[in-house]
């Protein structure tokens, strides 16, 4: 008897552990554009765009190799509106009664799929590296679960970078060579981008129509929709951007959206790109002498490292994750992170950038709004479902853990052995944003006063019992106490002055 073959919207790799464990010619591969994966958060219409044309375009490679597929469009009259009871109506249709199906990036799906009455049998996604066997065998008995250690782990594992079994160059992180502040100019064009294909207009229509209320702006639409575009998309970035990634891997620029970045987040988290394959192309441009050490090494720490670290810790903290709140923050998501109206020029800027391309780069994502909202005390699982709505590489088992336990210090210190939180100096270092904000990130106090430097210390100070004998916080601390009193008196008041503006919707 026939078995159905699950291949989700972010599982469009040829060599996914269900298509591999299947039979060609028996099983039947089940795909469906459905409106529970295209509404459980309302996704940035980029995102639903990129995942829809990249499903299409993977059953049409998948069927001219011989395999029997059943897609279901998402304005097919019969759709059945979510995947579990896809696989319920395929299953009807083909007397089967037993799906494999590679493990979902998230909990809520992992759960929706193991209450159906269909016998499933889930398979590991090995398109990662480190299983969940190993990055348990990692983790047991650590006190504390740091990425540095991890990536040593990954390097030795992959041989990836190294020279024996030390790592090339002597040293594991190049990191002090890199965080250059803004360059004044930027060599690389960008981003490689497509033109849409017939398929890709078709369904740059269908979101038009369907999720055209959506945050973000859908055209221009270039985004890489199916392997051979997401690979050309790669080799024009090793060419082009990798030699500077690292050193202006945390710069921001008020006229640059993408400075040397990869922007292939999404093309790895969909499964069109393989992370090996990825570094293993960055290293070779840094063995042909094309890229130095720090750009490569940095490039593929995030890869190898971060990228495999957040996925063991998601899976590792169980389906509350996203629900944790150490710090007790309960502020409301502020408009404007929807509109982009504030007088905050990076947020502004990355607000409005985000709205546009649905990808703001790293430090954007995690020294602006995540540094204001933790600033602010904003709720984290607000956060959490902002950044998986308008993020193209959004998917939770990699948002939440950046988010809630990166970003936000919402797990306690899981990820972060300190909050990611900064007064505008950080920004003014690494961007140009300043000059052109209406704030003044000198002024400390007063009407001109940078947001950023007000909330920092009202930050410090509520949470002064949890910080204070944190050694990497103690000299800011000591900092505030050497404060004229008056003057930390005023800071504070004029802090929730702000938040109380802020609060009741005046533009800040
Ligand atoms: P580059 O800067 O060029 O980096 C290369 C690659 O490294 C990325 O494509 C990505 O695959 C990987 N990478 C880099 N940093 C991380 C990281 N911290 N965690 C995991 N992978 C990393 N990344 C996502 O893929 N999806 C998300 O939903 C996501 N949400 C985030 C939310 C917050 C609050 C923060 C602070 C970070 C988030 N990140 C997320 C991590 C990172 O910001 C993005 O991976 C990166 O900005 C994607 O752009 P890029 O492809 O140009 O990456
Ligand atoms: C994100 C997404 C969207 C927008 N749409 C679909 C869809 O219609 N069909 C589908 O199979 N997958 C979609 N996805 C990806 C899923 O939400 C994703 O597989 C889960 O969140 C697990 O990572
Ligand atoms: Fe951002 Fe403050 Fe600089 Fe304005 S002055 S751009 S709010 S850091």
């Amino acid at each position: 008897m026939s078995r159905l073959v699950l291949v989700l919207g972010d599982q469009l790799s040829d060599s996914l552990s269900a298509l591999r464990a299947a039979d060609k010619t028996c099983d039947i591969v089940v795909m469906a554009e459905v409106a529970e994966e295209t509404s459980y958060v309302r996704h940035h219409p980029k995102k639903i765009a990129l995942i829809l044309a990249a499903m299409r375009k993977f059953a049409a490679r998948l069927r001219a190799d011989g395999w029997d597929i059943r897609y279901a469009e998402l304005d097919d009259t019969n759709n059945a509106g979510s995947i579990p009871a896809e696989l319920l109506r395929r299953a009807e249709e083909a007397g089967a009664t037993e799906v494999i199906a590679t493990e979902p990036g998230e909990w809520r799906l992992i759960e929706a799929l193991q209450a159906t009455p269909l016998k499933l049998r889930l398979l590991e996604d090995d398109r990662f590296i480190a299983s969940h066997r190993d990055f348990e065998g990692w983790a047991e008995g650590k006190k504390a679960l740091r990425m540095e250690y991890f990536y040593r782990d990954m390097r030795r594992k992959t041989g990836m970078l190294m020279d024996g079994d030390q790592p090339e160059g002597g040293q594991w992180n190049y990191d002090h060579d890199n965080r250059k502040p803004a360059p004044d100019s930027v060599s690389f064009s960008g981003p490689m981008q497509f033109t849409p294909d017939e398929t890709v207009e078709q369904v740059l229509d269908l979101v038009e129509t369907r999720f055209g209320n959506h945050y973000g702006k859908l055209r221009p639409f270039w985004f890489a929709t199916d392997q051979e575009q997401a690979r050309r998309a790669l080799t024009h970035f090793i060419k082009g951007a990798l030699p500077k990634f690292g050193d202006y891997q945390d710069a921001m620029l008020d006229g640059n959206r993408f400075l040397y970045h990869a922007v292939i987040a999404a093309y790895l988290n969909i499964g069109l790109l393989d992370p090996v394959e990825v570094c293993r192309a960055a290293e070779d441009a840094y063995r042909a002498g094309a890229a130095p050490l720090n750009a490569v090494e940095g490039f593929i720490r995030q890869i190898i490292g971060w990228r495999e670290y957040v996925r063991g810790i998601y899976f590792r903290e169980g389906p509350d994750y996203t629900r944790r709140n150490v710090l007790g923050h309960t502020r409301a998501l502020p408009e404007f992170y929807w509109t982009g109206q504030t007088d905050m020029r990076c947020v502004a800027k990355a607000v409005q950038q985000t709205m546009d391309e649905a990808y703001a780069h790293h430090i954007q994502r995690l020294m602006v709004t995540g540094n204001f909202g933790l600033l602010a005390g904003i709720e984290p699982h607000a956060l959490h479902e902002w950044y998986l709505a308008v993020y193209m590489d959004a998917f939770e088992w990699v948002e939440a853990p950046n988010t809630v336990g990166m970003s936000q210090f919402a797990d306690g210190g899981i990820i972060a052995s300190k909050p990611y939180v900064s007064s505008g100096n950080y920004i003014a270092k690494m961007s140009d944003h300043c000059a052109h904000c209406r704030y003044s990130v000198k002024a400390k106090t007063g009407k001109d006063a940078c947001p950023f430097n007000l909330l920092f210390w009202h930050f410090m100070d509520r949470h002064r019992d949890r910080f204070q004998n944190n050694p990497r916080m103690a000299q800011m601390y000591r900092t505030f106490d050497r404060m004229d009193g008056d003057k930390r008196e005023t800071v504070l008041r004029e802090a929730e002055a702000f938040l109380n503006r802020m609060a009741q919707g005046a533009r800040v």
